[in-house]
């Protein structure tokens, strides 16, 4: 039995070594990264049991995801798909200020996940299945496949966490608002950061766009608001947590970060405040390393962001 399933597109990661238009860039390091392998990651290097269930091609690129996840204590339960070959996501470091993200996943097999990848045992017989925005914005069969196990799981009594991720490469603003209200209406936690959660309830106070997101159902609604930290309505309650002040190298990957830090103290039986403190942990650790989730935390690490020697021994 695993506590946590997850699900969606792991693609292998290029990223520039350093600063420039990629055309002029000849330093590049090779890696993986998807939303919902890096909440998986996080969750394990916390010592939370996690499933993550996916879609691969039968390429070189198949072969580092698997091995990635797998080496992180992920359990993996993933298709090969011969027809189509794993996507690929490129990081571009335009200036120091300046990060560009690319993707090659149309038609990938990620994107061809459909209900039959998911294991309706393995969900079922979890405490919570979390999904995110990006899948169901990947192909008509990814999104039938989170509703898919998002019915599997609220009919088991298995607790539902999203995460809105948009990402506008993917489709337009109100495609995805539509299939977000319903995922929201379905959930029982939810994740959003303010633009996200505009789409869906309309720009407002964080505390405000929380309040009307719960009253489309979900009992948890998390606004991650970056370096303004984080919010959580939680039972009609509000509690607020300020970010843990860092030099950010790269925010990709923060957002399913903090929300690892936050499901593990939930599942775990801690309160909200306990909740937020872990997550703006979880999410500054993540900015502080260029891939989206090499520079996650052990459980052991976590106060190392208060750490006032610079050297340990
Ligand atoms: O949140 C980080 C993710 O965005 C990244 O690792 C890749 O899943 C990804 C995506 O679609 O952007």
């Amino acid at each position: 039995m695993t506590e946590v399933v997850t699900f969606g597109e792991t693609m292998a990661l290029i990223k520039a070594d350093t600063p420039g238009p990629l055309a002029h860039v000849r330093g590049m390091s090779l890696g993986i990264g998807g939303a919902e392998s890096n909440f998986a990651i996080a969750l394990a290097r916390l010592g939370t049991s996690v499933t993550w269930v996916g879609r691969v091609g039968h390429d070189s690129f198949g072969d580092l995801v698997l091995r990635e996840i797998g080496a992180e204590g992920v359990r993996v339960v993933c298709a090969r798909d011969e027809q189509a070959p794993t996507g690929l996501m490129i990081k571009e470091r335009r200036t120091d200020e300046l990060l560009r993200v690319w993707y090659y996943r149309a038609g990938s097999a990620g994107s061809r996940l459909s209900p039959a990848d998911i294991p309706v045992d393995v969900v079922s017989g979890s405490r919570l299945l979390h999904v995110t925005g990006i899948t169901p914005g990947l192909s008509a069969s990814a999104a039938e496949a989170t509703f898919a196990a998002v019915e599997i799981a609220s009919a088991a009594g298995v607790t539902v966490s999203f995460d809105l991720n948009y990402r506008a490469k993917l489709w337009g603003p109100e495609q995805a608002a539509a299939v977000f209200r319903s995922l929201v209406e379905r959930a029982d936690v939810v994740f959003a950061g303010e633009d996200e959660a505009a789409l869906v309830v309309g720009a407002a106070e964080a505390s405000l766009q929380a309040q009307r997101l719960a009253d489309l159902g979900p009992a948890e609604v998390v606004i991650k608001r970056g370096r303004d930290g984080a919010l959580a309505l939680v039972d009609g309650v509000c509690h607020q947590r300020p970010a843990v002040p860092i030099r950010a190298v790269d925010t990709v990957g923060a957002g399913d970060a903090f929300v690892a830090g936050y499901v593990a103290e939930l599942l775990a039986g801690l309160g909200p405040a306990a909740r937020l403190d872990t997550a703006v942990r979880v999410g500054a650790f993540a900015c502080l390393v260029t891939g989206d989730w090499e520079g996650l935390p052990r459980r052991d690490e976590l106060n190392l962001l208060e750490a006032t020697e610079p050297v340990s021994r």
